[in-house]
């Protein structure tokens, strides 16, 4: 056994893994409600048993097939940090979407453990998730927390020391295409590991770049050329994959279809195996929900509901915040004054009376008595729209807008917290 593993946190946005993160670490990832809170990878330590882990908590992302530059940071890390073990968080009121990710993971890495986080949420929803049954569906260790309860990391911890120690040897069950997509995936692999030689990546690597060369996205395998060093211009594999395409057209899949049959594959199996693990008590679950999401985000009612929402949160901050600036002025005058008679009692040259009271005292304590009241009651009440999960309805809303400016929907709610500021 090594000293010191490495231990990749992916996942979703927004189902917890820097929640998991700062817990594990003691790190202060920053945290919220909405998704794509982190944007880099951040790295912390923890110290398991007699064995040190290094965790890299990773940008939320849907797919590692996708081209957007937001979940290009997410994608590589996953497809080439190569970490010793890599924990894919999913959202236990969500299943289906997460176990998408959890099978286009299964193609790049056997190391792979399922936390399903938010058990506390899934449980308010009534939504009951078996997680003997996901684990034996899956092949791979699976284990349930609540991120916010320290006492249930406890688990995933010794499950991460297991796997790494090879006490667990996790055995994924991962996708299987049909056979005449596989049996193209597998000539290609043969090919490439002919050219390339076994020892350069796993066999497993290898089937995904296979499956990537024959989808042809430009981006992903030109991150693949860059991290692997493995030059996917040769003459010979130019040729091959032209005959592999050639075969697949013959059975009506072209460059066009390739991938959805790929993904509808995929989701077919997310579909399957949520029927299989979940049982939702409550059958109507998410109904009322989902008709709120609709008015909240819908073309005619979006914009205006969201108007007067912010609308009302900064009139209460502005006009409620005069109240309090006021008292602090008072207050903070009041002390200038006793300040400046003991400045005079104590015979303090004017001088620097002047500088500490007149410049250092007043100037703090004006910042202070502006900024500090807004601040105390904007962002409670930013906190309650958070918790009620409307920040991703506003950033969903003004997407349309800030793409036009070659932004994200997202920039409003940090935009929000300017104006506020200013
Ligand atoms: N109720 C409940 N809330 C949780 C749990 N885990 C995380 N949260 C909350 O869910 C929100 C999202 O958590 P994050 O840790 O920021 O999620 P993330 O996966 O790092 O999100 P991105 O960085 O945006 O991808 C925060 O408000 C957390 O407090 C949990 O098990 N139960
Ligand atoms: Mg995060």
């Amino acid at each position: 056994m090594k000293e010191k593993y490495i231990v990749a946190l992916a996942g979703n946005p927004n189902v917890g893994k820097s929640t998991i993160f700062n817990s594990l670490t003691g790190m202060h990832q920053h945290t919220g409600n909405w998704t794509g809170k982190t944007v880099a990878n951040a790295t912390g330590k923890c110290i398991i048993k007699d064995k040190e882990f290094s965790f890299i908590d990773i940008p939320g992302t849907y797919s590692i097939m996708s081209n957007s530059e937001e979940e290009e940071i997410a994608r590589d890390y996953i497809c080439f940090g190569n970490p010793d073990v890599t924990i894919v968080v999913v959202d236990a009121t969500c299943l289906e979407r997460n176990l998408n990710l959890v099978f286009q993971i299964m193609e790049i890495t056997d190391n792979i453990i399922v936390c399903v986080n938010l058990l506390d949420e899934a449980k308010k929803k009534k939504i009951k998730v078996n997680l003997k049954k996901l684990q034996k569906l899956l092949g791979v260790p699976v284990v349930g927390t609540i991120a916010r309860d320290k006492k249930t990391l406890e688990n995933l911890k010794n499950t991460i020391y297991k796997v790494c120690n090879e006490e667990i040897i996790p055995n994924p069950n991962g996708i299987k295409y049909t056979s005449k997509i596989e049996n193209n995936i597998t000539l290609l692999e043969e090919k490439l590991i002919e050219i390339y030689g076994e020892d350069k990546v796993s066999k497993k690597l290898y089937r995904w770049i296979a499956i990537k060369l024959i989808d042809g996205e430009e981006k992903i395998l030109s991150s693949i050329q860059k991290n692997l060093n493995i030059n996917l211009q040769n003459q010979d594999i130019k040729e091959y994959l032209s005959n592999i395409k050639y075969e697949l057209k013959k059975e009506d899949i072209s460059e066009n279809n390739f991938k959805d049959k790929v993904v509808s594959d995929i989701m077919k199996k997310a579909e399957d195996i949520t029927q299989d693990v979940c049982t939702f008590e409550n059958k109507d679950y998410g109904a009322r929900d989902r008709k709120i999401d609709r008015i909240l985000t819908s073309k005619t009612f979006g914009i205006p509901i969201m108007i007067l929402f912010l609308g009302v949160i900064f009139w209460i901050t502005i006009v409620g915040a005069n109240y309090p600036s006021n008292l602090l002025f008072n207050m903070f005058n009041w002390i200038q004054d006793k300040l400046i008679i003991f400045a005079d009692y104590i015979h303090c040259p004017q001088w620097i009376s002047n500088m500490l009271i007149g410049g250092v005292y007043q100037t703090l304590t004006w910042i202070v008595a502006v900024m500090l009241p807004p601040m105390a009651i904007f962002f409670p009440l930013f906190t309650i729209l958070e918790d009620l999960g409307y920040l991703p309805r506003i950033a969903f809303n003004m997407d349309g807008f800030f793409k036009k400016a070659c932004c994200s929907g997202k920039q409003m709610i940090t935009m929000c917290m300017g104006v506020t500021m200013w």
